[in-house]
């Protein structure tokens, strides 16, 4: 299998995340990045495949395939065991709600902050303006944060056992805090969760390659991962 990918891409890390937690092997095509330029010059693999042209992209066999989600539920159907689903329709619709909360409700507030690893602009007031609308957002995500720690009393995983739902709401909430956003304090279910799925041997490798790619392509965050 193959897997287009981005070094600091949150959807391709969370594809890279559950073909690891299938053990499942696969060649990984890390396509150009730069904090300027962003995704250009564009893949034209991921072009052909992907008519948004966005990673991550999947090659297995003969079937291609764009956005995480679709591709997680390919890997599941394809590759059940070990499974990142329940079973029941009811449990497992729940944790595909949980991984579009994390892909398109966390995101919106997310997305506020992600001029953060970018190097300043020459145009201050741009990043005035940039940093007003992530105060801004601050607030909501810290109102998700508290929302997903009365999801995690009293149960280890967001759907009972591992799931999906824990790689798509770990990603949001681990760029959270990358991104120099709110911190855990307060939430204690959460913050336990976070540590438990951060110490899984698939989240750890995927961790420690955001953070190298950090180091080499990112302006340094103020607050990132802050208590
Ligand atoms: N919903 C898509 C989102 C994919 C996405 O936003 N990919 C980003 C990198 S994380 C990208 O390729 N951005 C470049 C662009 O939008 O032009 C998914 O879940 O795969």
């Amino acid at each position: 299998m193959k897997l287009y990918s981005g070094p600091v891409s949150l959807f391709s890390r969370k594809v890279e995340i559950a073909l690891r937690e299938k053990g499942l092997a696969f060649e990984q095509i890390l396509v150009p990045f730069t904090q300027t330029k962003g995704y250009s010059p564009r893949n034209p693999e991921v072009m052909a495949i992907n008519p948004k042209g966005q990673v991550p992209v999947i090659v297995d066999g003969d079937l291609s395939l764009y956005d995480s989600t679709l591709i997680l539920e390919y890997l599941e159907d394809a590759y059940p065991e070990p499974a990142l689903f329940p079973k029941a329709p009811a449990e497992r619709a729940r944790c595909r709600l949980l991984d579009l909360f994390a892909d398109e409700v966390m995101l919106a507030p997310l997305r506020f902050l992600m001029h953060r690893t970018e190097p300043k602009p020459d145009d201050l007031a741009r990043r005035d303006a940039q940093e007003l609308k992530a105060r801004e957002a601050e607030p909501v995500l810290s109102g998700q944060f508290a929302e997903l720690d009365r999801k995690l009393q009293g149960r280890d995983y967001l759907c009972g056992t591992f799931s999906a739902a824990d790689i798509a709401v770990f990603m949001a909430v681990f760029w959270t805090r990358r991104l120099g956003g709110p911190s855990l304090k307060g939430h204690d279910a959460l913050a336990s969760w976070y540590t438990r799925v951060s110490a899984r041997p698939a989240f750890a490798k995927v961790i420690a390659e955001i953070l190298a790619a950090d180091a080499e392509l990112s302006a340094p965050v103020e607050g990132a991962f802050r208590e």
